[in-house]
């Protein structure tokens, strides 16, 4: 009788254990870890067109980087800025054609995106303000 007894808290015991330690629930129980998340894309600008924002480069759609970076759009299109590096970048235009405005996208981080809707034709540079040796020239035409 006393010996029947001692089994049954054992059992009871170790079940309560096994819970504790395989709970589903369980933060950071053993078990394998399910495969991490694949990085979000990119935020969708809406812009017609878009530049990649890279840490030595502004990328256009065809791949062209930097001084061989350009887009041409209509006037009334809006060009986009969406960045895929690590460090801080700024789109900031150097050359804009008579009676258009500047832009200045100011301090921009990863993910974050600018736009521009460019209403005056014309030819526009643009260059990175915190890189301005390695990230320039780049060009938008407006017909
Ligand atoms: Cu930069």
């Amino acid at each position: 009788m006393e010996r029947r007894e001692f089994v049954r808290v054992i059992v009871g015991a170790v079940g309560a254990l096994g819970l504790t330690a395989c709970g589903s629930d369980d933060p950071v129980g053993g078990g394998a870890n399910p495969p991490p998340a694949p990085p979000p894309p990119p935020p969708p600008t809406g812009a017609d067109v878009n530049f990649q924002i890279e840490d030595n480069a502004f990328v256009d759609p065809a791949g062209g980087r930097n001084a061989d970076a350009t887009v041409t759009i209509d006037s009334g299109q809006t060009v986009g800025w969406v960045h895929v590096g690590a460090n801080t970048h700024t789109v900031t235009s150097t050359s804009v054609p008579n009676g258009a405005q500047a832009f200045d996208s100011g301090n921009l981080s990863n993910d974050d995106t600018f736009t521009v809707t460019l209403t005056v034709a014309g030819t526009y540079e643009f260059r990175c303000e915190i890189h301005p040796a390695t990230m320039r020239m780049s060009t938008i035409i407006v017909q």
